[in-house]
């Protein structure tokens, strides 16, 4: 097949001119990783907090908290990180606390970061929900918008003020969400003091998980030569048995640099090697990335390493980065979604970042069972709703062949407010965040811009045009989608999607309790859907409450007996339209998760088919089934 090699010249052209398209950040985002020229750092374990609970929640900025000792400032209490905050004591006022929090850690750096200055000392944050500000001993270093995604600071100079290298980190973080923020929220004063006490406020939201906030993910300190790898974009491809990578290096702190890229086995061999900053690797008898259960040896990996040599009238650098590549192909057809030329189906789920007491904080033991739990039911990918996931996730789903569809935190737009020029260019920007950290996980095989927006507003064509567009300017390589729940023939996205999908409900918040609608309903969507935009679709929610351990027969709504027939009953469908156009199925949800108080919710989401400690309900074994069939 000649087209590859047409294809691979397109996809190296665009690797270089996606560096001209007006890119709104600077810089890469790579994951720190320790090399022979880099240290890292973990910040993790127990940092000093306070919560700002002036009437103004600015007491923190008035009185300049960074500027000294925390504890100086106030009464301060122990709290772990990476994890939310708000299940962490027993105060009903810290779960639900809106404004600025206070975080504070004190470290001695090593002597030779503070002595060499060759080497550059970055903090990064791997994320911190929401809006957050940086100090490092007093200093203002950063500050970031936006959650679950990651950002960073140069501090060399701030930590070589002090010779003794002792480092107080202080980082000020605010969980209020504005119509402009993503997601949208909505700060609404209530002044009746007949029914309110004075200064009563609450926060609505347009979503249905709880807003945990705080430090989410690992601070960490990390250092890199002056001149450094600074970003590594890689896209693959393969003719016959011969892959192909195409990679674009970009270096900062050197005018000129000489550049080494290897790209080794798994055994650690030799198998295409090149000179600088761009290029193509050949790879003879390639070995695919494969998703799980869709071959022996799914998930593979080679390891690409950029070598970088540069000198300064005074001083030579070398700096050694390594990153993991997997060489796969992602299409889409009218009918079909294609990882290397075949038909791949998505047996999936939806998830949250959500536990018991941690809340959105990365776990480790949480995210090693989520993985067995995913093997175990048989499913081959799952959907990052409602927002970026942990990049430590990402990398697990690079080994292990779990196909991801990956969100931004675009939920919850609901608001005609919040399609304004402000949401507009922090949309993008958050597209941008998203797609320079992800875009090399071969995992990743389609961005999500958004969840269920209100896209049937009239502002909702240009926004989704002018998002979808700039994704696909960013990352041509991949598709694009938005998450639709509205009428087909209003839906202002789906023109623009290269795959439909579609969250519904039947038998649950329409027709309650009339699980024989399911078939007819499911259909007409389909049909609605395909006959318009004549692209494939993915069924990418659907799903029932169901409180484990509740049992009635025959079945009515919120036991596991309920749950389990609405799933059934939607695939009768998936399995007529899977020969025909449906290329994926995620269940909502893979497991309980907490959301916001309300009449509807019972302690949280129960749509899981796994309680939020992980145990399978009646349902898990249905999907188990069905997966292990297909
Ligand atoms: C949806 C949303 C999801 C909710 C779910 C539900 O359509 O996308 O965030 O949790 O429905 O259970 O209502």
């Amino acid at each position: 097949m000649c087209l590859p090699v047409k294809r691979q010249v397109l996809r190296a052209l665009w690797l270089f001119a996606v560096l001209d398209t007006g890119l709104l950040l600077d810089g890469g985002m790579l994951y720190p990783r320790e090399s022979s020229s880099r240290e890292v750092k973990e910040l993790s374990g127990l940092w000093v907090f306070r919560a700002d609970r002036s009437p103004s929640r600015k007491q923190g900025f008035d009185e300049a908290w960074y500027k000294r000792r925390l504890e100086e400032t106030g009464p301060v209490i122990d709290v772990p990180v990476p994890a939310s905050y708000n299940d962490i004591t027993q105060d009903p006022a810290i779960r639900d606390f809106i404004g600025w929090v206070w975080y504070e850690r004190e470290l001695v750096v090593p002597t030779h970061w503070i002595r060499d200055d060759t080497i550059r000392v970055v903090l990064r944050v791997g994320s911190a929900h929401y809006n957050s500000v940086v100090w490092v001993n007093g200093v203002s270093v950063t500050q970031h918008e936006g959650g679950h995604l990651p950002f960073e600071a140069e501090v060399s100079d701030v930590i070589r003020k002090d010779p003794t290298g002792s480092c107080r980190i202080t980082i000020a973080v605010n969980n209020t969400l504005t119509l402009q923020t993503l997601p949208p929220g909505n700060i609404q004063y209530m002044n009746d003091r007949t029914r309110y006490p004075d200064g009563f406020f609450v926060q609505s939201i347009y979503f249905d998980f709880f807003n945990y906030a705080g430090i989410h993910r690992p601070v960490l300190l990390y250092t890199t030569p002056k001149a450094y790898v600074d970003d590594i974009t890689v896209v693959t491809d393969f003719s016959d048995n011969t892959g192909l990578v195409s990679y674009i290096v970009s270096v900062k702190g050197a005018v000129t640099a000489a550049l080494k890229v290897t790209l080794m086995d798994k055994q650690g061999h030799c198998v295409a090697s090149s000179n600088g900053p761009f290029g193509v690797l050949k790879v003879q008898d390639v070995k695919l990335w494969w998703p799980y259960l869709t071959h022996e040896n799914p998930g593979y990996l080679y390891s690409m390493e950029v070598r970088l040599n540069a000198a300064d009238g005074r001083t030579t650098y070398e700096d050694v980065y390594t990153l993991p590549v997997g060489i796969r192909t992602v299409n889409v057809t009218s009918t079909q979604f294609l990882i290397n030329n075949k038909p791949f189906y998505f047996h999936g789920v939806n998830k949250h970042e959500d536990s018991d007491i941690r809340g959105k904080g990365l776990d480790w033991p949480l995210i090693v069972k989520d993985f067995n739990l995913l093997k175990w039911l048989g499913a081959n990918s799952f959907r990052t709703s409602h927002y970026p996931y942990a990049e430590e996730i990402l990398q697990m789903c690079d080994r292990h062949g779990i196909v991801v569809i990956d969100e931004s935190p675009g939920v919850g737009i609901k608001d005609i407010r919040s399609f304004g020029n402000a949401s507009l260019s922090h949309h993008l920007i958050v597209m941008e965040e998203l797609v320079r950290r992800d875009k090399n996980h071969a995992s990743v095989v389609m961005w999500s811009v958004a969840n269920e927006p209100a896209s049937e507003m009239p502002p909702a064509d240009y926004y989704f045009n002018t998002v979808i567009k700039h994704t696909k300017d960013l990352d041509p390589t991949r598709p694009v989608t938005f998450i639709s729940s509205s009428n087909f023939a209003r839906d202002k996205g789906a023109p623009y999607v290269d795959v439909i999908c579609i969250n519904n409900y039947f038998s649950w918040y329409h027709d309650p309790g009339h699980l024989e609608v399911i078939p007819i309903q499911l259909n007409t969507e389909y049909e609605n859907w395909h006959g318009k935009y004549k692209k494939p679709i993915i069924q990418s929610e659907y799903g029932a409450d169901a409180v484990p351990g509740v049992h009635v027969d025959p079945p009515v709504m919120f036991t596991e007996e309920y749950q389990k027939i609405v799933l059934q009953n939607y695939h009768k469908v998936f399995d007529q339209k899977r020969a025909q156009y449906l290329i994926g199925e995620l269940i909502w949800n893979f497991a309980d998760f907490m959301t916001t108080q309300g009449v509807t919710r019972v302690v949280g989401n129960k749509k899981g088919i796994f309680t939020r400690q992980r145990q399978p309900k009646a349902a898990a074994f249905v999907l188990k089934e069905r997966k292990k069939l297909s």
